[in-house]
Order: C-alpha cells, then sequence, then structure tokens
C-alpha cells in the first residue's frame, strides 16, 4: 500500500467542470469503504482457506455447488448490512453535474443504485439476483427447501447467483455499452479496481487510444497506472467528495 497522497490537480478540476461526457469504471474498491471485502482481499473466518479466484467458476459449482452457494449466501449477508459510503454517494452527485454521465461497474452489489445512481451498467451481474443454472433465467420465489442450493421450481435445475463467473461471457449490451462511452466520452475514470480482470480490466485502453482525459483513483498502483493521464492514490471514499468540491464548491478546498 502506498501513503496516500493525492491533491487534486487544478487542470482536472477544470476539466471536469467543462466536460459534457464523464464515463466512470469502478471496481470493489469502491465499495471497500462500506465494509464489503474486494474481490481479491483475503477472505475472513471459513472462507479464508479458499481462494476466491477458485470459487467463482462454473467448474466449482458443479463439482461443489453447496459450498458456492454458501459463499454467495455469506456475501449477500455482507452486502445487505451495508451501506453506500461518500464515494458512492459521490458520483451520484457527479452524474447530476455534468451533462452526460456514464457508469460501468464490475460490482455486483448493487450500492452505486443504493446510493441514487441511475442506468448503471453491470459488467458482472448481481449477488442478489438468482437464475437457473439450466436455462439461465431470473428467478425470484422458490418454494422453502433443505436442499442447498434450492431448485428452479420451473424446470428443477440448479439455482445460482445471476454473476459472472470465469470463463463466461459478459452481457453484450452493457460492454459494448461500456466500450462505446470509454471511446467516446470526455473524461474516464477508474476507481478502485486491480484492472486485472478481462474483459473490463481492457475498458480503459479505448479511452487512452481514443486521447481521453483518464484519471485513477486507488490507494495501490495496477497495471493500468502509467498509462492515465491523473494518478489519485487514496481512498475514494475521500477523494471523490474532495474533487467534486473542488469543482463545484471551491472554498471548500
Ligand atoms: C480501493 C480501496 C479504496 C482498495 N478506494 N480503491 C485476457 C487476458 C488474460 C485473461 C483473460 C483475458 N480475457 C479473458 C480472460 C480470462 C478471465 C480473466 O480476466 N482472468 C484474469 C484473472 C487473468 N476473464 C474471464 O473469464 C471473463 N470472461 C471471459 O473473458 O469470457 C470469454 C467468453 C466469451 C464468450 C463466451 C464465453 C466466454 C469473465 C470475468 C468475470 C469476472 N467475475 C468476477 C466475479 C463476479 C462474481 C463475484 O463477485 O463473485 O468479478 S471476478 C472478480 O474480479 C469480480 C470483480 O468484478 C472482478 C474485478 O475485480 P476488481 O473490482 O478489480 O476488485 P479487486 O479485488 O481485484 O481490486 C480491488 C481494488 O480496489 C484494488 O486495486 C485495491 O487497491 C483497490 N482499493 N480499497 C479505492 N478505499
Amino acid at each position: 500500500m502506498n501513503p496516500n497522497t493525492f491533491s487534486i490537480p487544478d487542470e482536472l478540476v477544470a476539466a471536469l467542470r467543462q466536460a459534457q461526457h464523464v464515463a466512470v469504471l469502478s471496481g470493489a474498491g469502491i465499495s471497500a469503504e462500506s465494509g464489503v471485502p474486494t474481490f481479491r482481499e483475503a477472505q475472513t473466518g471459513l472462507w479464508a482457506q479458499y481462494d476466491p479466484e477458485e470459487l467463482a467458476t462454473p467448474q466449482a459449482f458443479r463439482r461443489n455447488p453447496r459450498l458456492v452457494w454458501e459463499w454467495y449466501e455469506w456475501r449477500r449477508g455482507l452486502v445487505a448490512k451495508a451501506e453506500p459510503n461518500p464515494g458512492h454517494r459521490a458520483l451520484a452527485e457527479l452524474a447530476r453535474r455534468v451533462p452526460r454521465f456514464t457508469l460501468i461497474t464490475q460490482n455486483v452489489d448493487g450500492l452505486h443504485q443504493q446510493a441514487g445512481s441511475e442506468n448503471v451498467i453491470e459488467l458482472h451481474g448481481n449477488i442478489m439476483r438468482t437464475k437457473c443454472l439450466d436455462d439461465g433465467r431470473i428467478v425470484t420465489n422458490w418454494p422453502e427447501t433443505d436442499e442447498i442450493p434450492p431448485r428452479c421450481p420451473r424446470c428443477g435445475g440448479l439455482l445460482r447467483p445471476d454473476v459472472v463467473w470465469f470463463g463466461e461471457g459478459l452481457p453484450y449490451s452493457a460492454l459494448t455499452t461500456a466500450v462505446a462511452a470509454a471511446q467516446s466520452c470526455d473524461i474516464f475514470f477508474a476507481i478502485g479496481t486491480s484492472a486485472l480482470v478481462h474483459p473490463a480490466a481492457s475498458i480503459p485502453a479505448y479511452a487512452i487510444r481514443n486521447g481521453r482525459i483518464t484519471v485513477e483513483i486507488n490507494p495501490n498502483h495496477t497495471p493500468i497506472s502509467r498509462q492515465m493521464n491523473y494518478v489519485l492514490n487514496g481512498p475514494s471514499g475521500e477523494i471523490l467528495p474532495a474533487l467534486l468540491a473542488a469543482a463545484w464548491n471551491p472554498q471548500s478546498k
């Protein structure tokens, strides 16, 4: 972890005030200050012995559906208790300040929406939704059962979380909308993502290649840090409110 040494550059503040279209790609780090562990953070308690990359796969679910379902049940419990933090709220506010705003998230926790963000593009699904493993259709209710995981009331297939696991394709329209926004926005932010998981990790490259102003907010360096125009090292729950205050309430800077 680097020391958090962020200062908000004046040119970035000026560019933000003038921007017609701002696009944001968020990752697990933006929810860290809400108490939701990041994906690659060590899992705690019972789950500390498991590698999350080994659990978030269709193969793991087919091998041991109970284990994977219970891991998601534990994480759903954490998400249900979590509240949006000042970083989520600052992005909802930013959407009201700029003419066009595109929020693309890799997160499955729904905290952007809880903070008031609209039209959030969810690249990796949502942990609170459930679908049938066999036909992929969303299932909202199922009869009470001791079976883990429960079964689809329509076809008897196993139920699974409606998230994108390793080796599965992302929703096509979410990905194409995200790429188009990165290519055409005035300012592109990558916030709280390790930029390790593709194709989401390739989205900043579309902004970079098209000469957009690019900004990373993260306490740590990532594989994209060196290519971004601005790197603000620190927690997004502090940097985003400071950035908004600098742009629209300069006396509080
Ligand atoms: C803070 C902070 C604070 C901390 N403030 N910041 C190209 C190259 C190499 C590999 C591949 C490739 N293309 C595809 C692959 C394979 C694979 C992949 O990328 N593997 C990598 C591990 C190498 N990708 C896939 O399999 C994807 N599918 C695919 O490509 O399919 C092809 C296909 C096409 C057509 C048909 C069929 C198939 C699917 C990827 C799905 C990812 N899903 C997950 C799980 C979701 C469900 C769940 O949550 O369980 O999504 S994996 C996990 O990683 C999750 C996250 O959304 C995603 C990204 O993680 P994120 O958000 O970056 O979190 P962390 O934890 O990594 O980082 C947190 C960051 O926050 C850190 O940087 C901290 O420093 C920072 N931070 N506190 C700000 N306060």
